[in-house]
């Protein structure tokens, strides 16, 4: 699905203001919200604004690669403000059923704050 956005997805409600969310950092493409069952003392989700079910999906836009460098740009502004590098953080991309992916719109899970065990469950 490549669709910019849709009508029932969860997080283009969320992108839209139809559905509340702690908005952390925004740009033009990306948005940063506060994960709502936070796993870890820090967890943001970094959600492209542009729909896609997954990063497969997604890295074929064609303007993916610019929209994936502002992603990553509103995380480590998250990172560098609240002073996360020097301690440690994890970036997480669960992709399809084993991968543990529960919401079909692409998005980077954002950890930090206590030690990380490997491998993830
Ligand atoms: P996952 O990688 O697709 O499993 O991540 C989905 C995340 O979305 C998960 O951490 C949920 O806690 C989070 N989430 C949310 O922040 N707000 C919601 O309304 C719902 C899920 I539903």
């Amino acid at each position: 699905m490549t669709e910019s956005t849709t009508e029932t997805c969860l997080f283009c409600r969320i992108v839209r203001g139809e559905i509340p969310a702690g908005r952390l950092r925004e740009s033009p493409d990306s948005l940063a919200i506060a994960d709502i069952s936070p796993q870890a003392p820090h967890h943001c989700l970094l959600i492209p604004k542009r729909h896609a079910t997954d990063i497969g999906e997604f890295m074929k836009g064609p303007r993916a690669a610019e929209e994936m460098a502002d992603l990553l740009a509103v995380g480590l502004g998250l990172v560098a403000e609240k002073g996360l590098s020097e301690r440690g953080y994890r970036l997480v991309v669960n992709t399809g059923r084993e991968g543990g992916q529960t919401v079909p719109h692409l998005h980077i899970h954002l950890l930090a704050g206590r030690e990380m065990g490997w491998p993830p469950g």
